[in-house]
């Protein structure tokens, strides 16, 4: 009995999970009901390789995740779904997917954002869709694809991965806004699609884009309910909420501010770092330092950068797996808090780092290139990462604040990352402001919250939603304390 269920599925670029929340006197209790990996995998093609996500495995432990929860509770009130960026599968007449969808970390997108730029140009494209240039945007995603036989002619629909594995749940096709805002495709300031974005896909790379999209929806809106032949079990007939299906819009909604002069750290395989404002900055001076005005739930914009984040942790810990050294993460950072600060530190944003593979041989290698001393051993290479975060949100955040005019005093770290307390004292260390760290699933909380407000189970503002969460989750303060001049000697090191 009690208050309805809601399950969030939440796929993250390091691991999928089914969490369900429940709200009652304003507290949101959430239990994690399923957890999955999500590995990507490498096939050969003609002339090369492609990485793929591994959707359909993805898609079976959402489906398990669900039943279960279902079951165990007798039905559910709500059904949201979230996950990374930019990646989308095709499917054909029929409606059945065409291949498996493309990893925004595959390499057929090098080069081609200037390709794009030669019709299109930069600053005439951040106009429209003020986004930042990261070449896995959608756009790039399909300018690089113009000629793959799978897209043209074969293709009749695109869908975002949340709204694909949605229209698997449910048989309907919706873009929902702020996955749709990632894309390049999308108008920063209409919240609707940027015609001519669209005619230089169409025009000058003949992918017919507009006839593979569908309508755009804000969160908050139900799209459909779960059938039965998609094999839900007991989940069958709940409501499927579209919620802020971007994980970092659904992440920013559960920061737990209490003020609106904050700024956040969306920390886990990315780090996103920006600020919430009303509407998009489209200055050079933003253009120039690549800052992004994604959409936000409510009708807000995330004004932030993507830092390259825990990936260089995660990939390092990978590249030792395999070279058959297993290390543990907390003991390394145990160790890696007992390393001298700022030693050795690099741009965490360098292109190089994107691809998966040797992540310590890349890091060693721009360590060198600035004349320091690369680290040795793997407890120095993860203080370096750690060091290099904490600079890059130092810049991002003060960038942040200076571009769109927003009084920053306070900084939220939400993610993985927000259990991580050496990268948290360093962050407030680095930036001279209180770290709020917490909730660690952030992404699964603002999920749930939306989908809840949706179905009348909560009502409210952000800020309601917001002070829900501060109530809900344990929150662990840092103070700005430690040497500032050393992390401005830091930055000078590598920004001149
Ligand atoms: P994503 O949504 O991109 O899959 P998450 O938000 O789940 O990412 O964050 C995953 C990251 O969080 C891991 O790579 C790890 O660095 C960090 N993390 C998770 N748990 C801990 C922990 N107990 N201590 C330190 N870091 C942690
Ligand atoms: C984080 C994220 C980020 C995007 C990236 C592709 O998971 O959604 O906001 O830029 O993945």
């Amino acid at each position: 009995g009690g208050a309805a269920v809601h399950a969030a599925i939440d796929l993250g670029a390091s691991s999928g999970r089914v969490i369900t929340g429940r709200v009652r006197d304003g507290v949101l209790r959430t239990e994690e009901a399923a957890r999955f990996a999500n590995t990507p995998v490498t096939v050969p093609v003609e002339g090369g390789e492609r990485l793929h996500w591994d959707v359909l495995s993805l898609y079976r432990g959402a489906l398990e995740g669900l039943r279960a929860v279902a079951g165990s509770h007798g039905g559910l009130a709500s059904v949201g779904i979230d996950s990374w960026a930019v990646d989308y599968g095709l499917l054909d007449a029929d409606g059945a997917l065409l291949g498996n969808p493309v990893h925004y970390r595959d390499a057929r997108t090098e080069g081609v954002p200037e390709e794009v730029f030669g019709y299109l140009p930069a600053d005439r494209m951040y106009a429209v869709n003020g986004l930042q240039v990261q070449r896995f945007n959608t756009v790039f995603q399909l300018a690089a694809a113009a000629d793959d036989p799978q897209l043209v002619p074969l293709a009749r629909d695109a869908l975002l991965v949340p709204d694909l594995l949605g229209y698997w749940l449910t048989g309907e096709r919706v873009w929902e806004v702020t996955n749709a805002s990632t894309t390049g495709l999308v108008d920063a300031r209409t919240r609707d699609w940027a015609q001519e974005c669209l005619d230089v896909l169409e025009g000058s790379f003949g992918v017919p884009v507009r006839d593979m999209l569908s309508r755009l929806v804000e969160p908050g809106t139900v799209v459909g309910r779960l059938c039965a032949r998609a094999s839900v079990g007991g989940a069958a007939g709940a409501p499927l909420v579209v919620v802020g299906s971007h994980d970092t819009a659904s992440a920013v909604v559960a920061v737990p501010a209490a003020t609106p002069h904050f700024a956040y750290v969306s920390c886990g395989t990315w780090s996103l770092v920006g600020v919430e404002l009303d509407a998009p900055v489209r200055s050079e001076e933003s253009r120039a330092a690549n800052f992004t005005n994604e959409l936000g739930v409510d009708g807000t914009v995330r004004y932030l950068r993507n830092v390259m984040g825990l990936w260089l942790l995660q990939e390092s810990l990978r590249t030792w797996r395999e070279q058959s050294r297993d290390v543990d993460l907390a003991n390394l950072l145990e160790r890696a808090a007992r390393v001298p600060a700022l030693a050795c530190v690099v741009d965490v944003d360098d292109p190089r780092f994107l691809p998966p593979g040797d992540m310590p041989a890349r890091i060693a290698a721009c360590a060198a290139e600035r004349g320091q001393r690369p680290p040795e051993g793997e407890a120095e290479l993860a203080r370096c990462v750690i060091d290099s975060l904490a600079l890059a949100y130092r810049r991002a955040v003060r960038q942040a604040a200076e571009l769109s005019g927003r009084d920053v005093e306070v900084v939220h770290v939400v993610g993985g990352g927000s259990r991580n307390t050496l990268l948290c004292r360093l962050t407030a260390e680095a930036t001279g402001l209180p770290v709020v760290a917490g909730p660690a699933e952030g992404t699964a909380a603002g999920n749930l919250l939306v989908q809840a407000r949706a179905v009348g189970a909560v009502e409210g503002e952000l800020s309601d939603l917001r002070r829900i969460v501060a109530a809900s989750f344990e929150l662990r303060r840092y103070e700005p304390q430690g040497d500032r001049a050393r992390w401005e000697d830091a930055e000078r090191r590598l920004w001149g």
